[in-house]
């Protein structure tokens, strides 16, 4: 049984639960933890323009909320492949009041999926905790903006940037390159005096990724695992599900609960998801039966 500190004793040895520091927050990572796409955006793959007033958001979030999530990542930039950059101002006026309704609303951790410093700042300072990042912070000024807010960081590998990133993606061997990347971006994040507590890893699928490229990730999780950093998946109703099935956005539920259920079983503690009811029976039914 989990002690109130978050450590356990399994026979002689006491283990402590591993914990993500989201500025205020601490997260345990002993279940896996769903984090809830919300994308404020007109042009998201999956959901654009569904969730841009931020009423609607709202929502929206309480019930992902309702249904398992402890994270809520607010989107203000599309970044499906062929999508156009937006300015920071709009980007911020697209996210900031969807923040704060969430900071003030709802008890979850809000994440903010952005690569632009500015847009880091304006949301943490409107409540977020968790910076998202599909550039891992390589943006002018992102590292430095990362360091010096309280808040969390995810960083994502990317081949290339969403405009063109699915033209003609390439590795040598996309498992070690790609850990590579992360390793190093973790290395920096630390170096810039980001604390390991606050960091999370993710190889990006679908981030200049063909299909073989995604599903030698997916097998070869246990590669990011074994860097140290809690690692984040997210695959949910993703292209790499038509490229296997034929099938179109609004029907990608099924194969994106299992998408989830095998980076789980392959070591990932964070997956995030649009579909948080059907994803958390399944990750919960997996912990009752490997936990
Ligand atoms: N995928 C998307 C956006 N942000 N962040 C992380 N850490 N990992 C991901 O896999 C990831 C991400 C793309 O999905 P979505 O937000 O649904 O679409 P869009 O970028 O069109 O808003």
């Amino acid at each position: 049984m989990s002690r109130p500190d978050g450590a356990r004793r399994r026979g002689e040895e006491t283990t402590v639960a591993p914990v993500l520091r989201l500025g205020p927050r601490a997260l345990s990572l002993e279940r896996v933890v769903l984090m809830g796409v919300l994308n404020v955006t007109p042009d998201s793959f999956s959901d654009g323009g569904r969730f841009a007033r931020p009423q609607a958001a709202l929502a929206h979030a309480a019930e992902m909320v309702e249904q398992g999530a402890e994270i809520i990542d607010v989107g203000g930039e599309s970044t499906r492949p062929g999508s156009q950059p937006v300015w920071d101002t709009e980007e911020i006026d697209r996210v900031l009041p969807v923040v704060e309704a969430l900071t003030r609303e709802l008890d979850v951790a809000v994440s903010i999926d952005t690569t632009k410093p500015e847009v880091m700042r304006a949301a943490v300072g409107a409540g977020a905790v968790l910076i998202n990042d599909v550039m891992a912070l390589r943006a002018p000024g992102a590292l430095e903006t990362a360091a010096a807010l309280d808040a969390g960081v995810c960083l994502m590998h990317m081949q290339g940037e969403p405009r063109t990133m699915q033209a003609a993606p390439h590795y040598d061997d996309v498992v070690t390159e790609v850990a590579d990347f992360l390793g190093a971006r973790a290395d920096a994040a630390t170096a810039a005096g980001i604390a390991p507590e606050r960091l999370l890893i993710d190889p990006g699928f679908g981030f200049g990724k063909s299909l073989e490229h995604n599903l030698a990730l997916l097998r070869g999780l246990d590669r990011f695992v074994a860097l140290g950093v809690p690692v984040l998946a997210g695959l949910s109703r993703k292209s790499m599900i038509e490229k296997v099935l034929g099938l179109p956005v609004d029907r990608r539920v099924y194969a994106s609960v299992a998408l989830a259920l095998i980076a789980v079983q392959n070591g990932a503690r964070v997956v995030r998801v649009h579909d948080v009811e059907a994803t958390r029976d399944a990750i919960r039914m997996w912990e009752a039966v490997y936990s």
